[in-house]
């Protein structure tokens, strides 16, 4: 799926440097294995990158010539307190189904954190704005 959003990059709705692991793929749990990692919010996408960009942010798709790590399809996705999956503070922990319209399957689950409150928060605003976006389309 990655390949088309590379092919239309939308514009960069949000990006930044959060912490990261990845819980479940495709329904099944995984071991949390956190680590920085830079995350970009554009189109239906969550994408996240190894590195930060070297060059000019905000336009492109992570650092130029880099493949991202992994990326998200947020359509039909959820987003709730990560409080009850981790010790850490202000942590996100968000839902994505396999199939937009059938949130009953199991899907990816990762959480995101900062040690900013402030961060975390704009960026739980930044993914619901375009969560919601994509159930009215
Ligand atoms: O949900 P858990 O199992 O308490 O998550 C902790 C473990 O993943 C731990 O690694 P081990 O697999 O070596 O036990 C990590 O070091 C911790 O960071 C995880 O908990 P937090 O509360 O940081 O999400």
């Amino acid at each position: 799926p990655l390949p088309q959003v590379l092919d239309d990059p939308h514009e960069v709705e949000k990006s930044g440097l959060l912490n990261m692991t990845k819980i479940a793929q495709g329904g099944r749990k995984l071991r949390k294995n956190w680590g920085p990692s830079w995350v970009v919010l554009a189109g239906n996408s969550l994408v996240f990158y190894r590195e930060p960009p070297t060059t000019a942010p905000s336009t492109v798709w992570g650092p130029a010539g880099s493949r991202p790590e992994s990326s998200v399809d947020l359509r039909g996705a959820a987003l709730a307190h990560g409080r009850h999956l981790s010790s850490r503070r202000n942590v996100l922990h968000a839902f994505c189904p396999l199939a937009p319209q059938i949130r009953t399957i199991p899907g990816h689950e990762f959480l995101l954190q900062s040690d900013h409150e402030t961060e975390l928060r704009s960026w739980h605003r930044a993914l619901r704005a375009v969560i919601e976006r994509l159930d009215r389309e």
